[in-house]
């Protein structure tokens, strides 16, 4: 197995496709579509603009329907979420199709919607993640940072190096034997460096400012947790992810 990690959809190579392609945006879409799943919704529809999302959510029954769509943090109107982990429980989500939209995120998934097999990650489902790879064993690995607007985020590399650090430690294997670029190397020592206070690191990246000033510091508790959820969010059929 080969890890490359790129920090935005924007890095990923035009040419090539890996065998395994992992979305990550742990503030906030990876995260939430993980709660979804594990709070027992059928499954979770992505779209990169909110038109289509509405047009095509409309032909779904809607008492078997939820509609997310969060644009610069904030609920889209028309929705009936936006992109808060916390608002997914059984009774809420159970059975559902979430339809969801999101700035960064659900971009990031239809920049690599096309490889083999698609997954997402978050720091909520690490150690799902970790053992999902070690059970496929996939020759190669694209981790994909969702970013903010095409720049980098704290937040997605360091759960994209606690993934890495996870197959190192489960496999022994060393950089040289696993890694496939400088990205996912350097992305292991964020994680090295904080991973005892990945509240903190939340609270500094910009994006964690951005739902601090939104007033959303529970969010931000719920995704710096780390293995809290045994789920895998896996595309099933092009842009549906379910289990
Ligand atoms: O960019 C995204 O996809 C979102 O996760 C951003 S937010 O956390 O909902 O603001």
């Amino acid at each position: 197995m080969k890890l490359s990690l790129f920090h935005t959809p924007e890095e990923v190579p035009d040419q090539g496709a890996p065998d395994c392609a992992i979305a990550i945006d742990v503030l906030r879409a990876t995260s939430t579509m993980a709660a979804a799943l594990a709070a027992g919704a059928e499954a979770i529809q992505v779209f990169s603009d909110i038109d289509s999302l509405l047009a095509v959510s409309e032909a779904w029954p809607s008492d078997q329907r939820l509609r997310a769509g969060e644009r610069g943090g904030g609920k889209v109107e028309g929705c009936d979420l936006g992109n808060s982990p916390l608002d997914h429980s059984a009774e809420r989500s159970g059975g559902k199709r979430l339809f969801m939209s999101t700035t960064n995120g659900t971009r990031c998934l239809k920049r690599i919607e096309h490889a083999p097999t698609v997954i997402t990650a978050a720091l909520t489902t690490r150690q799902a993640v970790v053992n999902f790879l070690l059970n496929q064993n996939p020759d190669t690995v694209w981790l994909v940072g969702s970013g903010w607007e095409g720049t980098y985020s704290l937040e997605d590399t360091v759960c994209a190096g606690a993934v890495i650090h996870g197959v190192i430690a489960a496999t022994g294997q060393t950089f040289k034997e696993l890694v496939g670029n400088d990205a996912a190397i350097a992305a292991v020592s964020l994680y090295l460096q904080w991973q005892d206070q990945l509240i903190d690191l939340m609270h500094y990246a910009s994006h964690g400012q951005r739902l601090l000033r939104l007033d959303n510091e529970a969010d931000l508790k719920y995704c710096a947790q780390i293995d809290v959820l045994d789920v895998v969010p896996r595309q099933r059929e092009l842009g549906v992810l379910g289990l």
